[in-house]
């Protein structure tokens, strides 16, 4: 039954001004980043290695031969932290263009 007249009484047998717990979390969520890494190979030549860098991750000439020689040195380098998208594109166009000129240069994407 619904009640004709409703009192401001809220039954807290105080002075009505009812406070409310609230929380302030704030759900948003960062978009997970994934890191692009290039992989050594012996038979890439650096000359090409740079041009991708150059091509498809917008680095400098000389940024570039950098990256290529740490990743020939070392085995492997992050070259650009991207959304999934963007570095499963960036993958993609590396892989197809190693492909298309027969160099076993190998591209990978890990989450960060
Ligand atoms: N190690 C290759 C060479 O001596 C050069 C190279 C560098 C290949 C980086 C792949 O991701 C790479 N020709």
């Amino acid at each position: 039954m619904i009640p004709l007249v409703m009192t401001s009484d809220n039954g807290n047998g105080g002075d009505n001004d009812v406070s409310v717990a609230t929380r302030t979390r704030t759900k948003t969520q960062k978009p997970p980043l994934y890191k692009v890494l290039l992989l050594n190979d012996d038979y890439t030549p650096m000359e090409f290695v740079v041009y991708v860098l150059e091509r498809f991750f917008g680095i400098s000439n000389s940024q570039a031969v950098d990256i290529m020689l740490t990743v020939h040195n070392k085995g492997i380098a992050v070259v650009g932290v991207f959304s999934y998208e963007i570095a499963e594109t960036k993958v993609a166009q590396v892989m197809e263009l190693a492909r298309r000129n027969q160099h076993p240069l190998q591209c990978t994407m890990e989450k960060e």
